[in-house]
């Protein structure tokens, strides 16, 4: 790598995933010009060595500026945000108090929400074998999670400070996945309920929902989420883990 960022010569590696979409609104939110590549990890596109070059990890999403390669999403939302978002509009002025709240819940979603929410998804609908145990756990820590998020914004609009932030676009990218994926009913959590309304109804937000091209609705991808969870249903009498 040589140079130093801004190039202003962005390439957004993402699939049609909560992970692949934080960095989306980002980038739609700052009205950012922008290419989008699309990897599909139903083909494991991810794994070639062409990916890996950009993010050892072998997931998406992954920004290219230039030839500065930024990867995981809490590192490409704050990339995004340090060098284009000079005003402020998503993110507090850092080393102040509410910087460090939106870190804070920046980190806790990369650290908490994020990964137990993606095991709850794969016990409830992806795995190869029923397992009680592991449906148990992840959804009961989900649901944690969602009342750690309640006890913020059940008297608060937003997670960090007085407007919405990075801090708000990482955890509201999982939370929307819980009704759909999950069929979790995010009515227990009133004070979620009206901040996931709040932030689906701004067109930033409508429009990185779509990316990349051919990206499944909410309501499609809700009857696909339901399939997979019948047929780890299907499994659970004859091939019980414990
Ligand atoms: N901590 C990573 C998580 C990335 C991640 O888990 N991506 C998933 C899609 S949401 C993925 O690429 N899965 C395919 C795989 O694991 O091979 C980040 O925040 O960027």
């Amino acid at each position: 790598m040589s140079g130093n960022p801004p190039f202003h010569n962005l390439t957004y590696y993402t699939f049609g995933t909560p992970n692949g979409l934080k960095p989306a609104i980002v980038l739609e939110e700052l009205g950012l010009q922008y290419k989008v590549e699309k990897v599909d990890i139903t083909k494991n596109t991810q794994k070639e060595q062409w990916f890996l070059d950009i993010n050892p990890n072998g997931r998406i999403p992954a920004l290219k500026d230039g030839d500065l390669r930024v990867f995981e999403t809490g590192a490409i939302m704050l990339y995004l945000t340090d060098r284009y978002d000079k005003e402020g509009k998503l993110n507090y002025p850092q080393g102040s108090r509410e910087y460090y709240e939106v870190l804070s819940w920046l980190m806790w979603q990369m650290g908490g929400l994020g990964p137990m929410q993606g095991q709850a998804n794969h016990f409830r609908a992806m795995a190869g074998a029923y397992s009680e145990y592991g449906i148990k756990r992840y959804m009961d820590e989900t649901a944690r999670l969602f009342d750690v998020l309640e006890s913020r914004l059940s008297h608060a609009d937003w997670l960090a400070g007085e407007k919405y932030t990075l801090a708000d676009i990482a955890s509201y990218s999982w939370v929307r996945a819980g009704p759909v994926f999950l069929d979790m009913d995010i009515k227990k959590w009133p004070g979620i309920e009206k901040w996931v309304k709040r932030i689906g109804e701004r067109p930033a937000v409508q429009k990185a929902q779509t990316i990349p091209e051919g990206t499944r609705s909410a309501e499609e991808l809700s009857q696909m989420a339901k399939g997979m969870r019948d047929r780890i249903d299907g499994m659970k009498e004859t091939k019980r883990d414990s």
